[in-house]
């Protein structure tokens, strides 16, 4: 497990290989991303329970990594909020797992035990938001519910 003070030196290192100014080779182009699972908010100790970033964009084809940073938590893929034909995840409590997000769309996941205290996060894959509507319209006991709406909110389009 890594502290937050060795993620975020191990985030710096990586930002220093890739500013070497070469063409990407293919791995690179799957690219690979990060979510923290925390017990409470970096520089807000009074948000508890929370994926960090909740929200996050990739391209298809890119993996995310659910570091077990605090313990206690856990990652799985919400049914009904994964696209069509993806894979389910379901990782063990402090487990860090790996997930590869191959088809476009947008991967709702939740922590089982703060499921009901809203720690829940989402994952949009490429532009194609076709599985949108019927994530939304899922319902979610507790503070799930107003955690999964607002961060759905930011992906409906503005209005003039
Ligand atoms: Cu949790």
């Amino acid at each position: 497990m890594l502290t937050r003070r060795e993620f975020t030196l191990s985030l710096a290192a990586l930002a220093g290989t890739q500013a070497i100014a070469r063409p990407l080779t293919p791995a690179e182009k799957n690219a690979r991303h990060s979510v923290l699972m925390l017990n409470a908010a970096c520089g807000d100790a009074q948000r508890l329970n929370l994926f960090e970033p909740a929200i996050l964009r990739v391209n298809a084809g890119d993996t995310v990594t659910f570091l077990a940073t605090d313990s206690g938590h856990n990652t799985a893929s919400k049914r009904g909020m994964i696209p069509q034909g993806a894979t389910p995840w379901n990782g063990g409590i402090d487990e860090e797992i790996s997930v590869t997000l191959s088809i476009p769309g947008i991967y709702g996941y939740i922590c089982l035990p703060h499921y009901e205290m809203g720690m829940v996060g989402l994952i949009i894959a490429g532009d194609n938001l076709t599985n949108l509507a019927a994530a939304s319209k899922l319902r979610h006991p507790g503070q799930a519910h107003a955690a999964f709406r607002a961060l759905l909110k930011t992906l409906e389009p503005h209005k003039a």
